[in-house]
């Protein structure tokens, strides 16, 4: 048979540009930063980092809006640096992924910019054009979709005189995947340039926005309070999709690089295993959303409130997404819980009230996401359980355009509601993509060793970096990084269980306690975690009785069999009879 993919027991470190490690004082992380971290990384035991987009571009969307395929963003470094990163990665035995964002580009593009000179222009097909319509003589665009981030999905040119489509940002406008011409360029720039490099694989941005319902129609109404509506149904899963990602996944093949795509809005399992099964070779594994979306508004991402989930549903989630991966279903997914569009896992799912219930939910977290199915990813500042931005911060330290245009939007609406904004700025302190591009936090100097002491942050720094960081972690046995390692040795050790253990919960109504178990030929695992801030009575003497079992990893000391401190969490191992 032919040997296991390298990536299905693989931990991926995920990596955030300018964020990680300023080399030069300007207050921007930079790619000498990541290499000088290198040692770092390959000290937590992963096999593999995911590098976010660090080609030119304009940064609206930090990066997401790329102006050239082929360059990097100055402040990051050069296209030099990243083949220095390329080779330092493999000297180390680690692998390297980087973030391929071609449902749309940069507005600054030479291909957009081409596109945009005139209703003749040869690379006017190359993006999605459509007239206005008109109501009573006002100009309205050509349908009702919103913009994921907030307002119409389309943009008026005035020079050319039509709309052009653009799912995310004004300055990211829509590619036409129709178009041959425009795929074969894609994947020229794009992905062969980088491949030929030696890079390992991408993740793979919006893997399922590329074809877009072709009728344009308007989307169901499904938010009347509002103007713009919703179009999931209309560009996600799109008719064309699979064909796309046959045609990319051959130049894939020829290089041999995985692939983890990106795949919002696609709850059905059958819907899943269409890009992931063995049999489809269009994605070797994609990013599920089940799991982060708990407690997001369903209308507009931030109307919600904090704490809005209850364990039963965040199980359901779990054991829903694990069939992809635990060998019951022809297929392969993830494991994480962080990434750069998510707030920290710890401010939404543990407990940061006191020193101890922070620790000790960040390892018992730690134990969720590292012991269930799939490839793990980690995401920068996970390991050290770096927390959200303290909700006293003010609006204006907030950057990400999401945030922005939902609080601008608020206002807008509101007119400046107290009630309303208060209620905003509350929801943007519990979920706002800015709390993963914080600063990593090194060291207990200035700036928390990110950039040097005099320099400014392009973002601020974390009041609490000076007990939070990795240098004091290092150095204390306990920590949550030391935790990490251990963890990621016995995930590693274990794949047969961790990576891909058929996963079943037991109790799926249970409000307070976690109890899985994760099960191969010879052995299971037992995972019991409670997520509350109290002691749980549980029965794990009638789970663990008639075999031999052994206690892989646990954050308390003492180990009663029928109850559960507060976030404490155990992983047994036991062999079966
Ligand atoms: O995200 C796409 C996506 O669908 C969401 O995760 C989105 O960021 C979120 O719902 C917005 O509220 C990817 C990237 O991960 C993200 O950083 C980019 O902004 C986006 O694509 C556009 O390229
Ligand atoms: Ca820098």
């Amino acid at each position: 048979s032919p040997q296991a993919p390298w990536w299905k027991n693989a931990s991926i470190y995920q990596i955030y540009p300018a964020s990680y490690k300023d080399s030069n004082g300007d207050g921007i992380g930079d790619l000498p930063g990541i290499i000088g971290k290198l040692d770092y990384i390959q000290s937590l035991g992963v096999d593999a980092i995911w590098l976010c987009p660090m080609y030119d571009s304009p940064q609206y969307d930090m990066g997401y809006d790329i102006s050239n395929y082929e360059d990097v963003y100055a402040p990051y470094g050069t296209v030099a640096d990243v083949e220095t990163l390329i080779t330092a990665c493999h000297d180390r035995g680690m692998r390297i992924l980087l973030d391929l964002v071609i449902n749309h580009t940069s507005h600054e593009h030479a291909w957009f910019k081409q596109s945009r000179t005139s209703k003749d222009s040869p690379k006017r097909d190359w993006y999605i054009w459509r007239p206005a319509r008109y109501e009573n003589g006002v100009r309205r665009p050509p349908n009702n979709w919103r913009s994921i981030f907030g307002g119409s999905a389309w943009e008026w040119d005035e020079a050319s005189r039509e709309y052009y489509l653009h799912l995310f940002a004004v300055q990211q406008p829509d590619l036409n995947w129709e178009n041959a011409d425009t795929r074969a360029a894609v994947y020229e720039s794009a992905m062969k340039f980088w491949l030929r490099k030696g890079i390992d694989g991408f993740r793979v941005d919006t893997v399922n926005m590329y074809s877009k319902n072709q009728s344009f129609r308007d989307a169901p109404i499904i938010d009347p309070q509002h103007e713009w509506q919703p179009a999931w149904s209309l560009y996600c899963n799109g008719p064309r999709m699979h064909e796309f990602l046959r045609e990319m996944g051959q130049i894939l093949l020829e290089y041999n690089a995985m692939t983890v795509g990106e795949l919002p809005n696609t709850p059905q399992i059958a819907d899943v295993l269409g890009y992931v099964s063995a049999k489809a070779q269009q994605l070797s594994m994609v990013f599920q959303f089940d799991v982060v979306d708990i407690g997001q508004g369903t209308d507009l991402r931030f109307n919600t409130v904090p704490r809005n989930w209850t364990l039963p549903d965040l199980r359901e989630r779990i054991a829903r997404t694990q069939q992809l991966s635990d060998g019951t279903a022809d297929g392969w997914s993830t494991t994480f819980l962080e990434n750069h569009d998510q707030a920290r896992s710890i401010s939404r799912w543990g407990s940061e009230e006191t020193p101890e219930s922070w620790q000790r939910s960040a390892k018992m977290l730690a134990m969720l996401v590292a012991s269930l199915s799939g490839t793990l990813y980690v995401y920068q500042g996970q390991e050290i359980g770096m927390v959200n931005a303290p909700v006293e911060w003010e609006i204006s330290e907030y950057k990400d355009l999401d945030s922005i245009n939902y609080y601008d939007f608020v206002r807008t609406v509101t007119k400046s509601n107290p009630v309303a904004l208060a209620k905003a700025k509350a929801a943007l302190a519990h979920l706002a993509r800015d709390h993963a591009r914080l600063p990593m936090q090194w060291d207990a100097t200035p700036n928390a060793g990110f950039t040097s002491e005099e320099a400014k942050p392009w973002m601020r720094v974390h009041d609490g970096y000076a007990a939070l960081n990795v240098k004091r972690q290092t150095v204390d046995s306990n920590s949550v990084l030391n935790f990490w390692r251990e963890l990621l040795r016995v995930r590693r050790e274990n794949p047969k269980l961790f990576a891909q253990g058929v996963f079943s919960d037991t109790d799926p109504s249970h409000e307070s306690v976690f109890v899985y178990e994760k099960g191969s030929t010879d052995a299971k695992l037992v995972v019991a975690l409670n997520f509350t801030g109290k002691a749980q009575s549980v029965d794990l003497a009638s789970r663990l009785s008639g075999s031999s079992y052994k206690t892989l990893v646990k954050n308390c000391e003492e180990e009663p069999l029928d109850s559960l401190q507060a976030y404490e969490g155990r992983i047994y191992r036991l062999e079966k009879q």
